[in-house]
């Protein structure tokens, strides 16, 4: 029996999704704990390509049981459109296959409405969220007004939930807003057909994944955004609104701490993020460019073009500290390819201070200076390479920096989108 989490270490876009799809062959279960469909994780197997939101990547693969935790907030539009999507694709939904935590908060059309709107109101200052009711819907649940997937069984609570949900959202829409009231009829009538379609799915995971773990069952808990968009640990408030770090994948599915047996860290050599927020190694010119052009960084749920910069080692670091990640697997190293010098960030100059601590505040993030380390770059392509050995001098000294730095060893290297563009290590 084993529970491994796998998680984004930076800002999300690691390259979890192929991460993830490696680490499922060896799952039998396959379990989201955090986040919504603000989440996009690109899975190529043969010539197919998936993109999964909601759905854990397990689905993919028969026999593997696929669960999704009271910690996520689920739009059951959505999550019936991604599996209209994947049957198409072929995936089938058997029986036994796919679970829907009782517990999980529903994302309600109010919820979209007033994150949009609240961004609008906010301006030069918004977060820059995905628009897909994430904030809000989190919110809720903390104010407990939210409504969640077992209220949907139970008319007359949900109806009662969701008329005083309304009549507190028109207010606002009527006087902060200035929008179009909402008619919670015709959400109620809405939402009891989508709880039809996904009735079959929906159980009590908690005792679900206990029980699955106690029989032996290999779970992989499979991370959404990554760990510095923790709404407790990373760059508040330009965070997301779950618990992105290891904790959450616990307070997620209701499965014990003492089950978490490994944390995988998901790194890229570089670093990305999407949406405001500091972003102390961003690099705003060619060399930013370039890394966007090669690496491809672009947004898969939104097509937003990502920030990129220099990898930040100070904010690795703190990362590997609160999640006590035993191992990374290191993405997109084959990007670097051609570049003459690389940088990495190894302490903040603030205030005529060195800080090597990841700060808390949005001030001395913003205006810091990183302190940089140079490393020599390469020009070979490692597409191809086979072996740790194979890899360029220069790439093994940036990998073993890293590692030494961080004091965590890699579990595997990933060279490429394709499967087998893989080194593994262990
Ligand atoms: P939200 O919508 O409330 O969660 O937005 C708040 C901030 O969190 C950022 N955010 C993300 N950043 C990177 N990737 C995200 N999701 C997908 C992924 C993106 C994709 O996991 O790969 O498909 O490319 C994600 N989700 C939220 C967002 O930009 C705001 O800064
Ligand atoms: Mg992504």
């Amino acid at each position: 029996m084993s529970c491994t989490i796998v998680l984004g270490a930076q800002w999300g876009d690691e390259g979890k999704g192929k991460v993830v799809d490696l680490s499922t062959v060896d799952a039998d279960v396959v379990v989201r704990s955090s986040g919504g469909h603000n989440a996009g994780h690109t899975v190529v197997v043969g010539d197919t390509k998936y993109i999964l939101h909601l759905i854990p990547s397990g689905i993919i693969h028969k026999g593997k049981i696929n669960i999704i935790g009271n910690g996520v907030v689920v739009a059951p539009d959505a999550l019936i459109e991604e599996m209209e999507g994947l049957k198409k694709q072929g995936v089938t939904f058997e029986e036994g296959s796919f679970f829907i935590s009782k517990r999980a908060h529903v994302i309600m059309p109010y919820h979209k409405t007033i994150d949009v709107l609240r961004e609008e109101l906010k301006g030069k200052k918004k977060i820059g969220t995905t628009g897909r009711g994430i904030g809000p819907t989190y919110a809720d649940k903390a104010a407990r007004t939210g409504i969640r997937i077992c209220d949907l069984y139970e008319p007359e609570v949900f109806r009662e939930k969701l008329e005083q949900n309304v009549r507190e959202v028109n207010f606002l829409l009527e006087h902060l807003y200035k929008h179009d009231k909402i008619d919670a009829e015709k959400i109620y009538s809405q939402f009891m057909e989508y709880a039809e379609v996904i009735k079959p799915y929906v159980a009590e995971t908690a005792y679900l994944v206990n029980k699955l773990y106690d029989e032996g069952k290999k779970i992989m808990m499979e991370g959404a955004q990554g760990v510095l968009l923790d709404v407790d640990f990373g760059t508040f408030p330009y965070v997301t609104s779950s618990s992105s770090s290891a904790g959450g994948a616990c307070t997620g599915t209701g499965l014990s701490p003492r089950k978490i047996d490994n944390v995988m860290g998901v790194m890229k050599a570089y670093s990305t993020r999407v949406g405001s927020g500091p972003f102390p190694t961003e690099l705003l010119g060619q060399t930013g460019e370039d890394l966007r052009q090669a690496g491809g960084e672009f947004g898969a749920t939104t097509g937003r073009p990502r920030r990129c910069g220099w990898l930040d080692l100070v904010a690795m670091k703190f990362s590997v500290v609160i999640n006590g990640m035993n191992s990374i697997a290191l993405t997109k190293l084959d990007v670097l390819s051609g570049m003459e010098t690389l940088k990495v960030c190894t302490g903040y100059r603030y205030n005529g201070k060195i800080l090597d601590q990841f700060p808390a505040e949005i001030k001395a993030l913003e205006e810091c200076e990183p302190v940089y380390t140079e490393l020599p770059g390469w020009t070979e392509d490692i597409t191809g390479a086979k072996s740790y050995d194979e890899l360029p001098v220069n790439a093994r000294k940036y990998i073993q920096y890293v590692s030494d730095f961080l004091g965590v060893n890699y579990s595997l290297i990933s060279i490429g989108s394709k499967r087998d563009q893989t080194i593994k290590l262990n």
